[in-house]
């Protein structure tokens, strides 16, 4: 029990640090990582079943009706390894790629990383059941943390995924840093798989990310209410809007919560001044060029073996060797 408390404390000493940090920098920000609360992964859930939102279709198809040939490529270097998921969520489109391990006897162990407390929880509860012969062992935190405990635990050639253009939550400069970080922890004969959502006509990137049904609206809403009800904010949602943009030379796809009127939010003991019209930086989703994936691959030390699309060719998962 109390081990639990403490945990749950020390995290939300960082949401309170990093939020007001955030609010009180020029231009505020939020950090992504925080939409995903319970009700923010429920809402999350909605988007990936949206019209709009043609990414996890996408990649789905990919993991679905590619599965062998996949398979094939994690397993060129051997049939023994670790499979570690950053970011696992559902572990819908990875579950694929375990039923063919699975069925071909291959020896691995499965260990989705998540920072969601909430999805490794509900992962161990029903994969197993899924998937009979399942050898896992769910990792709640920190990617590097916990990469670095799975090191721990096994020494075994590692297959990397990293699904889900998770990756484009990052500008071009930090997914530099945190490739080059991942190719540190990794060696000779292992794995990487990343899911890149590629640049695609504009206008249908931007309504995945602004959505008629204002799903995408109240999924970036919800973390000012997770402000108000874990951090005793005050914010009035109704003050604010949502707003997405999409820029086809960059590939940088961004939202932001734009205040209605002057008001002051109080958060805990800490007072933030909006201005009407000011906005906050909510996140971005970074689409990518082939090019661009083959570079960032290169000057992070990978090399990357072959690409996966999508049949319309909107997504890729990359697969790099070290
Ligand atoms: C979970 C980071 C892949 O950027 O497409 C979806 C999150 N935000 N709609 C994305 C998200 C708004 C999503 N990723």
């Amino acid at each position: 029990m109390s081990t639990v408390t403490t945990a749950a404390a020390t995290t939300n000493k960082l949401f309170l640090e990093e939020t007001i940090a955030g609010l009180k920098a020029e231009p505020k920000h939020m950090h992504s990582k925080y939409f995903y609360d319970e009700a923010g992964d429920y809402i999350f859930q909605q988007i990936m079943n949206m019209e709009e939102y043609y990414l996890t279709d996408a990649e789905m198809d990919i993991l679905a009706n590619q599965t062998s040939a996949l398979v094939e490529v994690v397993s060129a270097a051997g049939t023994a390894f670790d499979l570690i998921e950053l970011g696992a969520g559902d572990a819908t489109k990875s579950i694929h790629l375990l039923r063919a391990l699975i069925n071909q006897q291959f020896d691995f162990k499965y260990f989705p990383i998540d920072i969601s407390e909430h999805v490794i929880s509900s992962l161990e509860q029903s994969l197993p059941a899924q998937l009979p012969g399942l050898t896992m062992q769910g990792l709640n935190g920190d990617y590097f943390e916990m990469l670095q405990t799975a090191s721990e635990i096994s020494s075994r050639r590692k297959v990397v995924l990293f699904m889900g253009a998770n990756i484009g939550n990052m500008n071009p400069a930090e997914a530099r840093g945190f490739c080059a970080q991942l190719r540190d922890q990794l060696s000779k004969d292992d794995l990487l798989i990343v899911g890149f959502d590629l640049k695609k006509n504009p206008q249908q990137i931007l309504s995945a990310y602004s959505d008629g049904g204002g799903i995408t609206r109240s999924f970036n809403l919800n973390l000012l209410s997770r402000i108000n009800r874990e951090l005793e904010g005050n914010f009035d949602v109704q003050n604010f809007e949502h707003y997405a943009t999409y820029d086809p030379e960059t590939g940088a796809c961004k939202s932001y919560l734009i205040s209605l009127t002057n008001q002051t939010v109080k958060i805990g003991n800490e007072q933030i001044r909006f201005e009407e019209n000011e906005y906050i930086f909510m996140e971005i989703s970074q689409k990518y060029a082939l090019t661009d994936i083959e570079n960032l691959a290169r000057t992070t030390g990978f090399e990357p073996v072959h690409n996966f699309y999508d049949k319309n060719k909107y997504f890729v998962d990359s697969v790099w060797k070290c």
